[in-house]
């Protein structure tokens, strides 16, 4: 049914136009995928595995090739920070250890409309890791997909654990290990080739290295902005923050009048040049990257190119509902959109 409809009338069809009308009539998103239009139809037609051989899997600890976990609804995306597993070391740092699996699966991209998935630990976007400067981060990756697998982590760190020249067969384990650095608003994929594959089917994640003197508090949450090619023709059919389409417009986010927002807002949006985010009726403090304490920018729309990312700050002064997109109009009518709903 999508198979020769291009994204720029893709909201004509009747699942873009279901999910837009359900996101108007407070319909909830997140019900279970019933229907799968694009079973089958996710080829491109590249060579899965680029040429790459298989060496450098980890045989550190047993395979798990488990159920995988319920998927999470962009609201849990929105404040679901993974602080791993704390231990101290001898010489006294701190050690977090994290589990990633990376699971082949069928999430809900809009209403009724499902997409064929490669996830870490079963969500799209990925699990948000968190974690401060100076931490030794310690990664144990099982590769429970059908197809080989890394997570390349943004930030200082050996070749050896860079994610890109070690390929974790399906089956396979690896563990990376690195200390945090340096601050700021990071991100991970996968980075085996074709990349494009591997990054827009799914594999992608926040990873936040903190200061070692805390940002102040603020209400703080992650938006990851995406979108998806449905019919495998290399140009995405919707946009979304945290991966489904216009699920904040029907699930507006509360904040509260006068408390400090701090957004994390990563862009790895595959097949566009850039992504934007604009909020309405007020302006925000801009950090690119967060790797610096004093922002750079105060203004009301930013773009980021795929994986560039910044941290925004702002308080809302008025109650009501305020608007928050892409400032390209055709994402925001392609799913990129929602709301902020301010109250006393
Ligand atoms: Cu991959």
């Amino acid at each position: 049914m999508l198979k020769h409809l291009s994204r720029r009338n893709f909201l004509r069809t009747g699942a873009a136009v279901a999910a837009g009308a359900a996101a108007l009539a407070g319909t909830n998103v997140a019900a279970p995928v019933s229907a799968s239009p694009q079973a089958g139809q996710h080829n491109h037609g590249e060579d899965e595995h680029g040429g790459m051989d298989m060496m450098g899997a980890s045989p550190g600890f047993a395979t798990k090739l488990d159920i995988p976990p319920a998927t999470a609804d962009p609201m849990q995306i929105l404040t679901d920070f993974d602080m791993g597993q704390v231990s101290q070391l001898p010489d006294g740092r701190t050690l977090r250890e994290y589990q990633v699996t990376a699971y082949d699966r069928e999430i809900e991209v809009a209403k009724g409309v499902a997409f064929p998935a490669w996830t870490y630990n079963g969500r799209v976007p990925g699990p948000t890791f968190r974690c401060t400067e100076g931490d030794l981060v310690r990664v144990k990756f099982v590769n429970a997909g059908s197809h080989p697998h890394t997570i390349h982590f943004h930030g200082i760190h050996a070749a050896n654990q860079d994610g890109v020249f070690e390929p974790v067969p399906a089956g396979g384990t690896f563990i990376y290990e690195f200390t945090a650095e340096p601050f700021g608003l990071q991100l991970y994929h996968c980075h085996v080739m074709p990349l494009k594959k591997h990054i827009h089917k799914g594999l992608y994640g926040t990873f936040i290295i903190d200061p070692k003197t805390p940002r102040p508090p603020a209400r703080e949450m992650v938006m990851v902005m995406n979108g998806f090619d449905l019919d495998g023709n290399g140009e995405n059919e919707l946009y979304t923050v945290n991966g489904v389409a216009f699920y904040f417009q029907d699930h507006p986010i509360q904040i509260k009048k006068g408390e400090l927002v701090r957004v994390y807002l990563v862009n790895i949006t595959e097949f566009d040049l850039i992504n934007s985010l604009h909020i309405h009726a007020n302006f925000f403090q801009y950090y690119p990257t967060g790797t610096s304490l004093t922002p750079s920018e105060y203004t009301d729309t930013v773009m980021l190119c795929q994986g560039q990312r910044g941290i925004m700050e702002f308080t809302y002064h008025h109650t009501g509902r305020f608007m928050f997109h892409a400032h390209q109009s055709e994402f925001a009518e392609l799913g990129w959109m929602g709301f902020f709903e301010v109250v006393e």
